[in-house]
């Protein structure tokens, strides 16, 4: 048994809420020893971890990491939200009843950590001094130093933010084991993984996975669900979101524009581009998040927003210089940034993925993901992509090269407009902007788009995902669209919403619109939009761009001459999709009679057009 007092004491953790809370989890998992991690453990623990082979050097201050092969992406059938409240079921949060779940978590996790050491992560989802700083605290306990390192990354880690809590017993209770990944029965009717979020508790019990949001507890658990959860009860929104600024030099304005589109479907791009070099002398955006937001309303009646996040959990594929060069300068040596699951050069220590830029032709020395020698395939395998589809990289924000200066402002930044969009490959033009907050909603709500492989064997199927939130929902889908109403309710100041669409495909299945930097163009255009000066043209379905009023110098050919199929409404497209829109939104019991109203406008407008 570990002695928890005495490594409490030796890490000045004087929470008596949080040394109950680790005594406690330390008896049920067993670990022998018990260690508390600041942020400035960073490189102590890089070390011992290259040292037990856990991390593998990728050049000069650059870490690769590859996690079980069965154990790759997050398993939304494995992800259960449990309360005490039935009402709380919802069609997308896999509800189960507090008491069975936790008795079914402390029985799995009992004695599993066994002969390891208990990491104990003390954190804060948000800057320091943010008005919704008292939900934003957590301690991970986590048997993995893996966990740890990403955690460090991706959140703001040190005793001190537990020691100085307004009221010391609100933090959430994060607890991870890992479990035997090579027995779990990954994916079969014997799976014994399960990733529980006790919301009306505001506890995380998450047991089987090593890999992104199953096991960093502060991102995805925390940051989404439980902050959802924490969000409905007192006012605030919880998303999965990207956030950006538009600077436009020209002017001096600034525009914050907040959005979601679904797993690895383009927040981080986004989040992080640059502006086209037509546009460069007068427009820059500035990064503040790329994965999740919380969104409030201020005092003055504006909507405001925040990065919860302290770092970035990057999709590798597709990211280079063209895509995405600020992504590519995060992630340069020096940067500690750590790879997960990519291709990996053990003589080089290169690392690769599909889409970084010229396959290598020298195979000496390259192993795929899995870790198996490239050189020595055969067959069918010969063309196996060398990464993971759901390959990573971690780097903090202060690594992202066009971060806010304000970017750790707890003030947060006022909201100018919330967009929506996903892979679709028809139906939905470049952008739309919807002016009216119901329709606003009602858009987010009926979000349809491919899944990705950022989830477990769902890759390319159509499903709607609501406000980009159907993995993370906590509470029922009509409570949800009650509360974003609410919340808009309150706000004077109203930010323009829109729906965006970078995916759009010909017949010969080529994207329709470049794509990446070029995306500033439609939210330059919807932030002139929101400020009367261009009119658009109003369709059924929201106000579309003429093709006079986009800022189109130095788009190339191929996207000019696709540019009027990307601006036009296919009306009867259209018209089918609300026949399925009608269904989705009937699973829903209870949703506010103003989204059904918003439905009927479009459905009617539709049938007029
Ligand atoms: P999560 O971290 O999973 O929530 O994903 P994300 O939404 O942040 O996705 P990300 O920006 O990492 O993009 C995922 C994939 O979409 C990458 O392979 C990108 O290269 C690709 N992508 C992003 N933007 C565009 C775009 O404008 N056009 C095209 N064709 N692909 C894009
Ligand atoms: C997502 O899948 O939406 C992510 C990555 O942002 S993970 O943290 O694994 O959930
Ligand atoms: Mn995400």
């Amino acid at each position: 048994m570990a002695d928890v007092a005495a490594a409490l004491d030796e890490a000045g953790l004087t929470n008596p809420h949080v040394r109950e809370y680790v005594e406690h989890w330390a008896g049920v998992t067993g670990a022998d020893r018990i260690e508390v991690v600041s942020a400035a453990d960073d490189a102590r623990l890089v070390q011992e971890a290259l040292d037990a082979g856990e991390l593998l050097p990728a050049g000069e201050g650059r870490y690769y990491s590859r996690s079980y092969f069965k154990d790759t992406a997050r398993a939304e059938e494995r992800t259960i939200v449990a309360t005490s409240d039935e009402n709380d079921k919802g069609v997308y949060n896999n509800w189960r009843p507090a008491a069975e779940m936790k008795d079914k978590l402390v029985g799995l996790m009992k004695g599993a950590s066994a002969g390891k050491t208990m990491y104990v992560i003390p954190y804060l989802m948000a800057p320091q001094g943010s008005p919704l700083e008292a939900f934003a605290a957590g301690v991970e306990l986590t048997d993995n130093r893996n966990v740890v390192l990403q955690m460090i990354r991706m959140a703001r880690v040190g005793v001190s933010y537990l020691n100085e809590l307004a009221d010391p017993d609100s933090f959430v209770r994060a607890v991870h084991v890992t479990g035997d990944l090579e027995n779990l029965g990954q994916g079969t009717p014997d799976d014994q993984r399960y990733f529980v979020t006790v919301a009306d508790e505001r506890t995380i019990l998450h047991y089987g996975s090593s890999y992104g949001g199953n096991a960093l507890l502060g991102k995805i658990a925390h940051g989404l669900r439980q902050g959802s959860f924490d969000g409905w009860k007192n006012g605030f929104l919880v998303e999965q979101f990207m956030l950006l600024g538009i600077v436009d030099k020209e002017t001096g304005k600034k525009y914050h524009i907040c959005g979601g589109f679904p797993s690895a479907s383009g927040k981080t791009n986004l989040a992080m581009t640059l502006a086209p070099d037509a546009l460069g002398d007068r427009y820059y955006v500035e990064f503040y998040g790329d994965d999740i937001a919380w969104l409030w309303v201020g005092d003055d009646g504006k909507l405001y927003g925040m990065n919860p996040e302290n770092g970035v959990f990057g999709v590798a594929k597709d990211t280079n210089e063209k895509t995405n060069p600020t992504a590519v300068d995060s992630i340069v040596p020096g940067t500690g940034a750590i790879f997960t699951n990519v291709a990996y050069n053990e003589k080089t220590q290169d690392v690769w993925w599909e889409g970084k830029g010229e396959k290598p032709t020298d195979l000496d020395g390259w192993l795929d993901w899995k870790g198996d020698v490239i050189a020595d395939r055969t067959g069918e395998e010969v063309d196996a992509p060398w990464a993971h589809p759901n390959s990573r990289f971690t780097t903090t924000l202060e690594n992202v090269p066009n971060v806010a200066s304000d970017f750790e402002d707890p003030k947060g930044v006022e909201i100018h407009g919330v967009i929506f969009g996903g892979r679709t490959r028809d139906r939905e033009p470049l952008v739309r902007a919807i002016d009216d907050v119901a329709e606003g909603v009602y858009d987010g709500l009926t979000l349809g788009a491919e899944a990705t492989a950022a989830a477990d064997g769902l890759e390319g199927v159509l499903r709607y995902d609501p406000m980009s939130m159907r993995p993370f929902m906590s509470y029922s889908e009509a409570d949800y669209a009650a509360h974003w109403l609410e919340v808009f309710s309150r706000a004077t100041t109203k930010p323009i919403f829109a729906h965006v669409n970078w995916f759009q495909r010909g017949d010969d299945g080529r994207f329709l619109w470049p794509g990446y930097r070029e995306n500033l163009r439609p939210l330059v255009w919807l932030m002139q939009y929101a400020n009367g000066e261009v009119q658009g043209e109003r369709t059924p379905v929201g106000v579309i761009p003429t093709r006079e009023e986009l800022l189109l110098d130095g788009l190339d050919e191929q996207a000019l001459a696709d540019l009027d199929t990307v601006l036009t409404i296919d009306v009867d497209r259209w018209r089918e999709e609300i026949g399925h829109r009608e269904k989705h939104l009937s699973q829903f019991d209870g949703l506010p009679e103003e989204i059904w109203e918003a439905h009927r406008r479009v459905a009617a407008a539709l049938d007029d057009a």
